[in-house]
């Protein structure tokens, strides 16, 4: 299949254009640089070394055998996408090139701007390319978990039946987001859910928990390593733990730390959005997929990478509960399903403690850079102070 991935050079989407040259695939790829850039704004970088994108791209030709035709460009520019779609004329396209940063987008105004705009006019940009110059192809889009933040309900795969005063439907599962960035990702729910309903795209929502980790199994033999972020703007929790506890530092659950959220490893997450490609919607179809592996309060995880590193190198790594960042529901009530993928297939790859004994090994090999962004690694992002002009 010719497979086009928005967002090529980033922690997924590097990881996944490996998956697919593995499986055949001819892979087509575009990059902004948005994150590398970012990243570097705060201080920050990638803590496993991440060469230039030319680099990248002749070893990845070396290894695989099979080169990805690389376009630089970005999505949020239409006469990009469409040039993009015109020459690589795709059977499906991987949308990744969002800004993905739940903290970036909360800094400020600027910031949330830029969030907004990027993240909703590309992926407008692609329904428009889509339906103009190739109608049947699969959009596989990320999009989060967080679209529905933490109702005291169950939370279904994208709809719901309701009754209500004597009546039934089908409806969207309401959305609450907590942050800009997780609204950028309901927002564009909506804008797909439309471009689904007038032109009938064949589409895949992909509603992806937490991804943690440093590899996967093409990754392990390759040795191209994915970037791989602990600042306090671009790490996520669990890979931030790790970080933590490699850099002697002490770990950080935000407030009380009963929040719970959907993980998944980045092996388990590559294997789901390969499987959304091999197992594809109907023809004009809106698919919503929960891709999660399980639940987990940041608390559990807070311990368990403490345990793993005492394990791992016999000392054990403080937990200090700071003061919540961010403007979230510390303890509540979480179930969603995520049902759809294990129908489709999916089984998950591993066990908990053996991945992140995994990532504490694989940082152990960086520990002087993650001592090095020590500086970067405290919450410094406030929700309620995030600044205007
Ligand atoms: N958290 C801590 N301590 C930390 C970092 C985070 O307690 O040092 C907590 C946060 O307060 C939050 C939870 O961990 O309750 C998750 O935060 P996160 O930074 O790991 O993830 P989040 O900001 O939600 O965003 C990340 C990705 C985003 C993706 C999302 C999936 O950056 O691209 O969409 O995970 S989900 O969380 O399911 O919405």
């Amino acid at each position: 299949m010719r497979v086009l991935i928005l967002g090529v050079d980033g922690y997924i989407g590097w990881t996944l254009a490996q998956r697919l040259a593995s499986k055949g695939h001819d892979i087509y790829g575009a990059d902004n640089f948005f994150t590398r850039k970012r990243v570097k704004e705060v201080g920050s970088e990638s803590v496993l070394p991440i060469p230039p994108m030319g680099t990248r791209l002749k070893r990845f030709g070396d290894f695989y055998r099979k080169d990805i035709k690389f376009f630089r460009g970005n999505v949020a520019d239409p006469d990009f996408m469409y040039r993009l779609f015109e020459e690589v004329r795709p059977d499906a396209v991987y949308h990744l090139a969002e800004q993905r940063s739940a903290p970036y987008s909360m800094i400020g105004l600027k910031q949330a701007n830029e969030t907004m705009v990027s993240n909703l006019v590309s992926t407008i940009n692609l329904v428009y390319a889509a339906k103009d110059l190739n109608p049947n192809i699969h959009i596989i889009k990320l999009g989060t978990m967080g679209e529905y933040g933490t109702p005291n309900i169950d939370i279904t795969e994208g709809f719901m039946e309701i009754e209500f005063r004597g009546r039934k439907d089908t409806v969207p599962f309401p959305r609450n987001a907590s942050s800009w960035y997780h609204w950028t990702k309901v927002h564009d729910s909506n804008n797909l859910m439309f471009a689904n309903r007038i032109w009938k795209l064949k589409i895949t929502d992909v509603m992806q928990g937490v991804v943690y980790g440093t590899a996967t199994k093409e990754i392990e033999k390759s040795r191209l390593y994915t970037r791989f972020d602990i600042d306090e703007v671009w790490g996520t929790a669990l890979n931030r733990f790790a970080a933590q506890a490699v850099a002697g530092l002490p770990i950080t659950p935000y407030g009380k730390g009963n929040q719970k959220r959907g993980f998944l490893s980045l092996e388990d997450s590559i294997t789901c959005l390969n499987l959304a490609l091999e197992k594809p919607p109907k023809d004009g179809e809106y698919r919503v997929l929960n891709q999660f592996d399980q639940y987990y309060s940041v608390n559990f995880l807070a311990e368990t990478v403490s345990e793993v590193f005492k394990d791992i190198s016999g000392k054990s790594p403080e937990i200090k509960h700071v003061d919540n960042p961010r403007v979230e529901a510390e303890e509540h009530y979480y179930n969603p399903d995520h049902k759809k993928l294990y129908d489709l297939g999916y089984r998950p790859s591993g066990d908990l403690r053996k991945d992140i004994g995994k990532i504490i090994t694989d940082l152990l090999d960086h520990k002087e850079k993650c001592k090095e962004l020590k500086k970067v690694i405290m919450p410094r992002t406030f929700w309620r102070k995030s600044s205007g002009l």
